[in-house]
Formats: C-alpha cells, sequence, structure tokens
C-alpha cells in the first residue's frame, strides 16, 4: 500500500517537472554528418559543445546570437572569435581525428539581440577558411520540420555528443502566442507538442523545411513538455538583415 502510493507520488512529481522516458536531442534517432554535410557543431577552443549551427555558404555558419554570447558581471556581452571553433564532418563530437575544426575570424550577432525571449536570436560566424561541405539555403516553414543537434536526449540527461535529429510539428502562430507568453509573431516560430524537441546543446542549431534552413533553436520552458514548444528564429524575417 505504501510503495505503491510513494511509486504514484513520484510519477506524479515526473510528470510535473517534464521529466521524459522518450528516446533521445530528445525523442529523435542517430544522424550522420554524410547525409546532412551542413550542420556543424560550435564548440570553444578545447572542445566543449555550445551550440549547433548550420553552413550557409563555405565560409559562414548561421547559428543563434546566445551562443555568440558571454553572460559577464555587467551584461551580455560577445563571445570572441578566438574563443570559438566550428567542427564540420564529425557525427561523434569526440572522435577529434574526424571532420574539419575551423578558427572563427568574426562573429557578426543581430545589433538588436539582448535575451533569447526578446528575439533577433540570430548569428553569422566568418570562418577562417573555407570548407569543402555541402551548405543549406534558407527557407520557408512548413507543417514540420527536422531538427538536428548534439544536445541533451532528455533535460537531465548529459549531452549526446552524438549527432542526433527529431521531426516536429511546427505550430500556428496563434497557438505558439497562447503557449508563449514571449513568441513574437512573423520573427520567430515555435514547434512541438510533446515528446520530440530540442534541447539544451541543440541551441544554434538548425530547423529544416523541405531540405532548406528554416528556423534557429533559441528556446523554450523545459525540453520535450506537452504544452511547452521550442522556439526557434524564423530565419526567412531575417533574410534581407543576412542578405543571403
Ligand atoms: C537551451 O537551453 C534550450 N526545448 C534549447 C532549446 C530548448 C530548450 C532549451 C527547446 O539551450
Amino acid at each position: 500500500m505504501r510503495g505503491k502510493r510513494l511509486a504514484v507520488i513520484v510519477a506524479v512529481i515526473a510528470l510535473v517537472s517534464g521529466a521524459s522516458t522518450a528516446d533521445a536531442i530528445v525523442g529523435g534517432t542517430p544522424a550522420r554528418v554524410a547525409d546532412t554535410p551542413w550542420v556543424v557543431a560550435i564548440t570553444t577552443t578545447d572542445g566543449q559543445l555550445i551550440c549547433g549551427g548550420a553552413l550557409v555558404a563555405p565560409d559562414k555558419v548561421v547559428t543563434a546570437a546566445h551562443c555568440a554570447t558571454i553572460k559577464g558581471v555587467v551584461g551580455r556581452n560577445q563571445r570572441p572569435a578566438e574563443q570559438l571553433r566550428v567542427v564540420a564532418g564529425r557525427t561523434d563530437l569526440r572522435a577529434t581525428g574526424e571532420g574539419i575544426e575551423a578558427a572563427v575570424a568574426n562573429v557578426w550577432r543581430h545589433p538588436e539581440y539582448k535575451d533569447v525571449t526578446k528575439g533577433d536570436d540570430v548569428a553569422v560566424l566568418t570562418l577562417a577558411r573555407s570548407l569543402p561541405y555541402r551548405t543549406i539555403a534558407l527557407g520557408e516553414v512548413g507543417e514540420d520540420g527536422v531538427v538536428l543537434g548534439w544536445g541533451r536526449t532528455a533535460e537531465s540527461s548529459p549531452p549526446a555528443m552524438t549527432l542526433r535529429k527529431v521531426t516536429v510539428p511546427i505550430l500556428p502562430d496563434a497557438e505558439c502566442v497562447a503557449k508563449e507568453p514571449d513568441y513574437r509573431p512573423g520573427a520567430m516560430l515555435c514547434a512541438g507538442r510533446g515528446g520530440r524537441d530540442a534541447c539544451a546543446g541543440d541551441s544554434g542549431g538548425p530547423l529544416v523545411v523541405r531540405g532548406r534552413l528554416a528556423g534557429v533553436v533559441s528556446f523554450g520552458r523545459g525540453c520535450a513538455r506537452a504544452d511547452e514548444p521550442g522556439v526557434y528564429t524564423r530565419l526567412a524575417h531575417y533574410r534581407s538583415t543576412l542578405g543571403f
């Protein structure tokens, strides 16, 4: 009797805290960079995973502004380019012999970026060299998209460190506004109805719709919770600002 009651309490706590038993991104499957050669990881110079990104030109990576930001005592500052590396062609980030690590020559953050919840969470890294991998073009949203990353497979799990992907439904703006008070229609998109989502470490990474880059992983409340869709920067909104 007592054991059963405890089991119920544990189950309720797990549900309320948003914990998920789904397979890992959250609810996804393993992916290989050979199939999506434009997906890249952004790391520190000593190889720590910061974020994901997407190669949009041989020497340009689109990612989230918050991935190129350091929270200091005074405020949030741009992370110096010298502290960043872009890792391409490496499915398992621990396989340091695979793919290419490129230095970053320049960081451009959206000039209006303040905080993920205010939007404009987009940045472009210019690499010190061109990479010999296929690039991805910007595109529009659709009914669903595929999000890729090396990040956490559940809210409290460590990053997978191997590339994963998951298909998520893209929600109507009205539903995003209702579920996320900070949602900015037109400049953001939201996706996911629970069970499948991006999570910490996937930030900056690509949301792909019909083979094109439609969104950048930006923020969310927890990961894969039923009523907390993931929020993405809607790239079509920034096309003229980005210039490609
Ligand atoms: C993060 O912390 C984060 N579920 C990224 C995406 C989402 C949640 C958190 C979306 O970087």
